[in-house]
């Protein structure tokens, strides 16, 4: 069994990018500037933004965040996106998600100008990737193949089932699993909350990508020998004997699943670590102009 190290592997990208940045800025071109909006209190929220902004400084980007209460405004969020839109300082940004209910998600991600849409959430991206274009390619989906790559995990010809089907994670790496490409080129199933026989699908997979925010639902009867798993979850289940009150879950039970597993993610230090780095990719390549010229 090989534990795949996603913070290791962050770690390695970001010194990449942190190469590249200072070439840009030797040659006296700016800084990428990556900001972002952050909306309430969520404990996760806080923890992954926070750990957005120290990436940047670790990438040499500028960022900015913005922050609103719980009760600001849907208007209010649109101005802030419309002048993040029209500043030609900012190369990219995002919006945290979840955001509370009486803000419309999808209208907020509408409002982004596709070309600064770093986390490639705009139905523009989406499309763009979902036929092989150019695009910011969401995070998660992006860091999940980057770590398959990475590790030389086998994807042509494979069985895949991914197990969620959210716009985040979900649909958009069932699609750059089943892309003709390297990782890629697999045969992939999708299952979500209706699938029936759940379990004799998940047997046969050669990798499984559980992304349902369900702790521990992957057990070890549902996996076959070999399985290779990416473990999406990242769910905050109390616990007493830790300072924080918690800790974090991942989707797969862990210890008695990876004994079966060729190669297995860690959470914390799996793919959480990657989402953020597939991040401060794509805000290089929106500085840079590589995949909307400027
Ligand atoms: N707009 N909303 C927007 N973009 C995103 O890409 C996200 N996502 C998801 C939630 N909402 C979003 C994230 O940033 C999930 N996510 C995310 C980012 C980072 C980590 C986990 C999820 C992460 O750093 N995880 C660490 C542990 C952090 C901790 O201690 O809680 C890990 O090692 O898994």
């Amino acid at each position: 069994m090989t534990l795949i190290d996603g913070k290791k592997t962050a770690d390695d990208i970001k010194r990449e990018i942190a190469a590249e940045v200072q070439k840009m800025v030797a040659r006296g071109l700016k800084r990428p500037h990556l900001a972002a909006i952050l909306v309430g209190h969520d404990g996760g929220s806080e923890t992954y933004v926070a750990n957005k902004v120290k990436a940047c400084e670790v990438c040499g980007f500028r960022s900015t965040l913005i922050r609103h209460e719980d009760d600001v405004s849907e208007q209010v969020l649109l101005d802030d996106i419309a002048r993040l839109n029209a500043d030609p300082d900012v190369d990219g940004f995002i919006v945290q998600l979840p955001l509370p209910r009486h803000i419309d998600e999808q209208k907020i991600i509408e409002a982004i100008d596709f070309r600064k849409d770093v986390d490639g959430f705009h139905p523009i991206n989406v499309g763009r990737m979902s036929i092989g274009l150019p695009c910011f390619k969401s995070a998660t989906p992006a860091g999940i193949i980057e770590l398959l790559a990475r590790y030389d995990i086998p994807t042509r010809g494979k069985r895949c089932v991914v197990l969620g089907r959210s716009n985040i994670v979900g649909k958009p790496v069932a699609t750059l699993m089943m892309q003709k490409s390297n990782p890629g080129d697999a045969t992939v199933t999708v299952c979500h909350s209706a699938t029936e026989g759940l379990a004799d699908i998940t047997r046969q997979a050669d990798i499984i990508i559980a992304a349902l925010g369900r702790p521990g639902f992957v057990t070890a009867d549902m996996v076959k020998d070999g399985v290779t798993i990416i473990d999406v979850g990242t769910t905050r289940v109390p616990d007493p004997s830790r300072k924080s009150g918690f800790r974090l879950s991942g989707d797969v039970d862990f210890d008695n699943v990876a004994p079966k597993c060729s190669f297995i993610t860690p959470v914390p230090g799996g793919v959480g670590p990657m989402t953020i780095c597939s991040l401060m990719k794509n805000t290089l390549l929106a500085a840079t102009g590589a995949v909307y010229p400027r």
